[in-house]
């Protein structure tokens, strides 16, 4: 089974090392499932620089995790060609117990559907209407449906015509059976000879006798083939029906549906649908699978893990039509429900990807290179080098240990990346501000906070009027009451804090003086931990 492993939206390093490396983990310890990580969202700057360092692909984007028509299609379909006699169709049918079978044409492209409907209208519809002419076998496929021989002429040929079985008296026939007809009868050398003369499509003997030479002969010179059948003439007349082609009866526009397609949406017209069955095709039309009205109640949800947040908010599309496996997380817990016990491992650390190094050794296991690799830069990440008070002794532990499995220096490495995460070139105003901006709702009104931590500042403070201006524009837009901006710089373990909007407010919760909207507190470098709380105690 396919487990999605997936961060939240607006993915962060730790996000998505966390579903890389909690996959790689949970691939190693169950075999009987496949974990795959996903994204929810384009990668930061820092995120790219880390898999590109340690080479990673970069996990595939997800959309949402709706059940989708592929969730609960039947995949194994047997299809038919659409030169496939009625009679193998009808056996397959048979054979496999199945009650339908999609027709494909020589590209293996859906063109329709026959169903045991069809087969039962064939029924009547062969003692209603006598002729072949509609959809003409070839000599060949008589012959493989009776298992019959041909005696002479060409095996490629149509037949036509009415089947007609010659059971009376020789001047009846004479009367009766028209040119290109189709002449069943038994070891009548007289009416064999009739046939042929009047130049019947096809001339078919039962019960295995061979005719005579006489009339090979004249069949060779008329060019009449001459088919031998097993059977005798009742089941050779029924064979004979039944050895057209498919498609003169096939539905020609069965109901189609796409494997992407969300299983909600669709619903309804299945349940319309006469048939109540859907052909699934892809974009080139060829057949992925069939889904039926069965199919719609089998609980078929897909299956995830949430790591580095337990939000709804922050959570993929659809997660109320998934089943929740697993939480492994570092922040609050924030209004999910699971209809069964999960496991969760949530812990006040820094980063989720110490909580998941935590669980590599719980395991017994060693995470490859670049694992660890992405595992370090994540912590590195989220706890600001360990700088940020959200840091813990788990934290520097484990960035300790993988350091000491990667042998490389953690600082020199954390600054390094903090530099390519800060490489904010081409960015406009606007891109630096919602790089990572998050909001919080108080009575009074919204706020929005935005950070970014780098190692040089002076790159953003020299345009910082520029910033400020944006600022104003963007709280005007979110109907924010205060935007403030924390440009965080890492190495002297302090902010400095833009305000827009009612920024007065801002002097209020950090109880400083602004300088044109902007001021430098040492020590504040957490949002969570430090900014956050200042702003519901003093608003
Ligand atoms: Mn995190």
């Amino acid at each position: 089974m396919k487990i999605h492993v997936i961060g939240h939206k607006r993915p962060d390093t730790d996000s998505i090392a966390a579903s890389i490396s909690y996959a790689y983990l949970k691939n190693q310890i169950d075999e009987k499932n496949e974990y795959i990580p996903f994204r929810l969202g384009e990668l930061n700057p820092e995120s790219n620089y880390v898999l590109d360092y340690f080479n990673i692909a970069k996990p595939n984007y997800l959309e949402h995790v709706y059940i989708q028509v592929k969730d609960v299609m039947i995949e194994k379909v047997i299809t038919a060609d659409k030169e496939s006699t009625i009679y193998e169709i009808g056996n397959t049918m048979l054979e496999k117990q199945v009650k339908c079978i999609p027709i494909v044409d020589e590209n293996r492209k859906l063109i329709g559907l026959l169903t045991e409907r069809e087969l039962a209208k064939n029924f009547l519809k062969e003692i209603q209407n006598f002729t072949l002419d509609e959809n003409p076998p070839k000599v060949k496929d008589i012959i493989k449906t009776m298992n019959g021989k041909l005696i002479v002429g060409d095996e490629n040929r149509k037949l036509k015509g009415c089947p007609t079985i010659g059971a009376m008296s020789a001047d009846e026939v004479k009367r009766y059976v028209k040119k290109d007809d189709v002449l069943i009868t038994g070891n009548r050398k007289d009416i064999q000879k009739i046939a042929i003369e009047k130049e019947v499509s096809c001339l078919i003997i039962t019960g295995n006798f061979i005719p005579d030479k006489n009339i090979i002969k004249l069949a060779k010179e008329k060019n009449i083939p001459i088919v031998v059948s097993p059977h005798p003439t009742y089941i050779t007349a029924r064979l004979l029906r039944l050895s057209t082609h498919v498609e003169r009866i096939m539905e020609k526009k069965p109901l189609t549906t796409h494997p992407e397609e969300i299983l909600k949406d669709f619903e309804e017209e299945l349940m319309q649908d006469k048939k109540g069955i859907a052909i699934v095709v892809d974009d080139n039309i060829k057949v992925k699978g069939i889904i039926t009205r069965h199919d719609l109640i089998k609980p078929k949800s897909k299956k995830i893990i949430l790591v580095d947040h337990s939000e709804k908010s922050q959570t993929v599309e659809g997660i109320e039509e998934a089943e929740i496996l697993e939480i492994i997380d570092h922040h609050r817990l924030g209004g999910l429900e699971t209809g069964l016990p999960i496991t969760a491992h949530i812990r006040p650390v820094g980063s989720t990807n110490t909580i998941i190094w935590d669980l590599y050794k719980k395991n017994n296991l060693k995470p490859p290179k670049e694992i660890a690799g992405l595992m370090i830069s994540a912590i590195l990440s989220d706890t600001m080098i360990l700088k940020s008070p959200t840091t813990t002794y788990e934290d520097k532990k484990a960035v300790e240990e993988l350091s000491n499995l990667l042998k490389i220096d953690p600082i020199e490495y954390g600054i390094q990346m903090y530099k390519a995460k800060t490489n904010l070139e081409g960015f406009s105003e606007k891109e630096i501000l919602t790089l990572d901006l998050k909001e919080t709702r108080l009575s009074k009104g919204k706020i929005g906070i935005s950070q970014i931590e780098v190692i040089n500042p002076d790159q953003i403070l020299l345009k910082k009027e520029k910033i400020i201006h944006a600022m104003e524009r963007i709280a005007k837009e979110k109907k924010y009451i205060l935007f403030l901006f924390l440009l965080t710089d890492v190495l002297k373990e302090g902010s400095y804090i833009f305000a827009a909007g009612q920024y007065k407010l801002a002097e209020k919760v950090f109880k400083t003086k602004f300088h044109n909207q902007i001021s430098f507190l040492e020590g504040i470098v957490s949002r969570k931990k430090q900014v956050m709380p200042l702003i519901f105690r003093n608003i």
